[in-house]
């Protein structure tokens, strides 16, 4: 199909700019390496513009003293723009980041139910009055944090983008985003709906530019008064040790090595289906992939066979086409990372059911495809076994008894992501209270909705997005006593 490439511009201070330095950066289809957009290459200067202008529209009374009512229906109208332009919202996604076009229609609806979700808890943000000694009034207010950054990455573009940007909004923040230099495209179709949808001048401003330069001013920045980041652990620390020159507030969601665990009592044939998509899906590229299935040994050769099986038969090409069941993985330097790692497993021992290579199509040599990939004898101690490999590629390993599947499952410094497959009500519930995560599926997998909490534990994160308790990291408490003697 052709695409018209498009030079876009970006969102500062309620305007369309260019960069300062007017140079641009091409933006690419992961299925073919096609250029199919160009976007401003933003400076350290037009970060700092940025940040000004959040600052700016915070102190201006607009925004932050607006009804809180009439600031949700502004929320609102946005949710209703997000499912207005859905259709055209996630073919951007897929021929961007290389997703299935359902995989992107279901990021779309749920980045619209994130919006709609935080809107009608715009005028809900509470806070209390405490009982102290006679003759006083105590009372808390809870007030938006101020100018808020958000650093969002390219594997779930639009959903994750949304999901601090509605709690921020809602509160009565600024904002500035950052989406990836990979995939900044539904961003900056985010920031034009915004304004549509009423939000004032310089409220949202959305800066496409690189990590290095434009995201490490952002979150160094002192006139910033909090930091939501999506990535990698390591650019994760690297963020709050910045953030912490200037005691920023800090929300990190990092990476995962995710256990998806199969008992013999579960509904077998639902748990391979499920620990199938709980790697293929985005091609394996998220941070709750279920890179690690522990399979009991009583039930291992079947279920291995089955999902080999089903693995062999998935049909690889560019997301946008309706037959596609995996795309590309989003950059070749990703595709080169995951190859790197197949590798590895390899050398150190795991045994290569299925998978391992660029898929030898010749339709598909111009994009960035690995075929869907699973190993098995796997342990900890191996890369493919530790490390976060963000791409398609599965590591088995048999287990015996709950006590050996719990220590397997938490021998990693990750805790993001668990799933496990019993009928058993109470080895369901003691394995989920065991787990070292921060969210537990239940008899299925790749589950969350914008009103439950998502967020890791150990080095997969601090503090959690979604759900109304997030709405506490979006605001400052200050108390209030009254002497009324
Ligand atoms: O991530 P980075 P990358 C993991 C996954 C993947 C690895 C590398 O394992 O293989 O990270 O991916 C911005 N200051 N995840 O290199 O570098 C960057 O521009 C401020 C897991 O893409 O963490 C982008 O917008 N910002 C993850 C964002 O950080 C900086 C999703 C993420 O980039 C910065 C993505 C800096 N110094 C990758 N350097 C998840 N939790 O889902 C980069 N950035």
């Amino acid at each position: 199909m052709t695409v018209q490439i498009q030079k876009l511009k970006m969102l500062v201070a309620g305007e369309w700019r260019e960069s300062s330095s007017g140079s641009f950066s091409s933006i690419v289809d992961p299925s073919n390496n096609q250029v199919i957009a160009e976007v401003p290459k933003a400076s350290r200067e037009d970060a700092e513009a940025a940040v000004e202008s959040a600052r700016h529209a915070f102190d201006s009374p607009e925004w932050r003293d607006m009804d809180p009512s009439k600031r949700g229906r502004i929320l609102i109208k946005l949710t209703g723009l997000v499912r207005e332009n859905s259709e055209e919202l996630a073919r951007l996604e897929t021929l961007n980041e290389g997703k299935l076009l359902r995989e992107s229609k279901g990021d779309v609806a749920w980045a619209a139910r994130t919006f709609e979700y935080f809107a009608g808890l715009a005028d809900k943000i509470e806070g209390e009055t405490i009982p102290v000694p006679p003759k006083r009034l105590n009372y808390t207010l809870r007030e938006p944090l101020g100018v808020t950054v958000h650093i969002v990455p390219w594997n779930y573009p639009i959903a994750l983008a949304s999901r601090s940007m509605a709690p921020a909004l809602a509160a009565g923040n600024t904002i500035v985003v950052k989406p990836s230099e990979t995939t900044p495209l539904t961003a900056l179709k985010l920031g034009e709906l915004a304004t549509k949808a009423g939000v004032p001048k310089g409220v949202v401003n959305v800066v496409t530019g690189s990590g290095a330069e434009v995201g490490s001013e952002l979150v160094s920045n002192p006139d910033v008064d909090g930091i939501i980041f999506t990535g990698s652990a390591e650019t994760g620390k690297q963020v709050m040790q910045a953030a912490a020159r200037n005691v920023t507030h800090v929300l990190l969601e990092l990476g995962g090595k995710n256990p998806h665990i199969v008992f013999p009592d579960a509904d077998l044939s639902k748990a391979v289906r499920s620990v199938k998509d709980g790697i293929f899906t985005n091609a394996g590229q998220m941070c709750w992939a279920g890179s690690r299935a522990f399979i009991h040994e009583s039930i291992y050769n079947n279920f291995v066979n089955e999902l080999v099986a089903k693995t062999k038969v998935m049909r690889l090409g560019p997301g946008i086409e309706e037959t596609t069941e995996m795309g590309p993985v989003v950059s070749k330097a990703r595709q080169e990372t995951v190859l790197g790692y197949i590798k590895d497993g390899v050398a150190e021992g795991a045994k290569l059911l299925y998978g391992g290579k660029r898929p030898s199509d010749p339709k598909l040599q111009q994009g960035n495809f690995v075929e869907p990939t699973i190993f098995e004898d796997v342990t900890g101690e191996m890369k493919v076994g530790c490390d976060e490999i963000f791409g398609p590629v599965l590591s088995i390993t048999k287990f015996q008894t709950v006590e050996e599947v719990v220590s397997m499952a938490n021998e990693t410094d990750y805790g993001l992501y668990g799933g496990l497959w019993t009928s058993n009500l109470k080895t369901a519930h003691d394995v989920a209270s065991k787990l070292q995560v921060g969210v537990v599926a239940i008899n299925e997998y790749l589950v969350t909705f914008p009103q439950t909490p998502f967020g890791g534990f150990k080095e997969s994160g601090i503090g959690f997005e979604q759900g109304i308790r997030s709405l506490q990291y979006y605001t400052r408490t200050k108390n209030v006593s009254v002497n009324l003697a």
